[in-house]
């Protein structure tokens, strides 16, 4: 049956898929974007005609309550948050607001509306803090080690929280890193490094800063990643699920990967380690045990490691081929020879 969901965050990754999928499975879906002067949609552009689009604010209940009570949505799903772990130690007072704080007007204004809407919180596998390579699963310690960490913790516990004193369907899903070609905000690290890459193909540049190259992290592909918070929403009752693929590889092994691919060979050749970018603490390893939702949700990952970095460098790539092609003017300094390689090889 068509539910209607609404869905903070639309602008971002998970919130642009998450319609995609619900709209492809028949339903209704509302999105709550910021007012911003320049009236940028991000990856919720391609929406505009078939998702109704309303302006509101996670930090301000009046506008999330006002939405939830004129909508009267069956799903509420909280993608919106400040998502940054590195930014979180510079700005942790607005992130401990948006990204904390917000999960609670989210979760208010459903209470208050008095609607059975059902609502999932994106939590982060950050909460966990990282134990080696022991997989974490949902009754792991959380240890934060970051303010996004700290905040996403208030988040998760705010969410169990209403649902165990007002008997809410307020579920958690605790997402190890998911990445979707294209559509990854800049500055995490694998779509940096995807952009860098086609960038230096074009010969716009030659080096790439980054710093903690060391870090494991779970890595996953987002779509994959929507179906189960989907299917965490349609499960018979509130609960918490891991949703990882059980592997960690280092940011060096995404370098790896994904300048061989593009025909570049060696990643040290253009990668420089910037001391300024390392964080003032960082999460040395992750990685997830999803046996709850394979066997209650019959989730599992679909898309592998390298699967993932291959066609993030794809996307990136054919973004600028696409536009030198349209414009040659665009990009006169570009290394004709390695992008007409990349584009037979990779892109036919
Ligand atoms: P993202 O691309 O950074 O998107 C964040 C979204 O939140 C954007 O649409 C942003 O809008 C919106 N937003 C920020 N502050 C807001 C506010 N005050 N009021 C309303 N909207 C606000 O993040 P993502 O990767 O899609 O992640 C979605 C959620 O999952 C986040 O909560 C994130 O913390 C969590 N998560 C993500 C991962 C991952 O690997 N991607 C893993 C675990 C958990 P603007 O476009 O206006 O900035
Ligand atoms: O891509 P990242 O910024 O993602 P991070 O910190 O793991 O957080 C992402 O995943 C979380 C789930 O585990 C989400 F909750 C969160 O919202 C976000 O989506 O960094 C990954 C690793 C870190 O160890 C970082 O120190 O890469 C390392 N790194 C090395 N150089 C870098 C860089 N990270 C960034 N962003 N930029 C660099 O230049």
């Amino acid at each position: 049956m068509e539910k209607t969901a609404l869905i903070t965050g639309i602008t971002g990754q998970d919130g642009s898929l998450l319609a995609d999928l619900m709209l492809e499975r028949g339903h209704k879906v509302i999105g709550i974007i910021r007012r911003n002067s320049s009236s940028n949609l991000g990856n919720a552009s391609h929406l505009q005609s078939d998702v109704d689009l309303i302006e509101g604010d996670i930090q301000d209940l009046s506008s999330i309550y006002r939405i939830q009570k004129s909508t009267r949505p069956d799903y509420f799903v909280n993608c919106a948050a400040q998502s940054h772990v590195g930014t979180s130690f510079d700005q942790p007072l607005y992130t401990s607001m948006v990204t904390g704080i917000g999960v609670i007007n989210c979760l208010e204004s459903i209470r208050m509306s008095g609607y059975h809407t059902k609502f999932l919180q994106l939590s982060s596998s950050e909460m966990f803090g990282g134990r080696g390579e022991e997989a974490l699963n949902e009754e792991s310690v959380l240890a934060p080690r970051s303010p996004y960490a700290t905040a996403k913790c208030f988040g998760h516990w705010a969410t169990i929280n209403y649902r165990e004193s007002y008997k809410m369907f307020a579920s958690n899903a605790i997402s190890f890193n998911h990445e979707a070609p294209g559509r990854r905000g800049p500055n995490f690290v694998t779509r940096k490094i995807t952009l860098a890459i086609a960038s230096i193909l074009m010969g716009e540049s030659e080096h790439l800063y980054l710093g903690n190259i060391d870090a494991r992290r779970d890595w996953g592909y987002a779509e994959d990643y929507c179906k189960g918070f989907l299917a965490a929403l349609e499960y018979k009752e509130p609960d918490d699920f891991v949703f990882a693929t059980g592997e960690a590889h280092s940011v060096s092994d995404f370098c790896k990967i994904a300048f061989a691919h593009a025909g570049l060979g060696d990643y040290k050749r253009y990668v420089k380690i910037d001391p300024m970018l390392y964080r003032p603490n960082d999460v040395p390893a992750l990685v997830g045990d999803y046996s709850k939702a394979k066997e209650l949700l019959n989730w599992t990952p679909e898309v592998d490691f390298e699967i993932l970095v291959k066609r993030m460098v794809n996307s990136d790539l054919k973004d600028r081929i696409e536009i030198v092609r349209a414009d040659p003017h665009d990009a006169t300094d570009n290394n004709p020879d390695m992008i007409t390689k990349f584009s037979q090889s990779n892109l036919a």
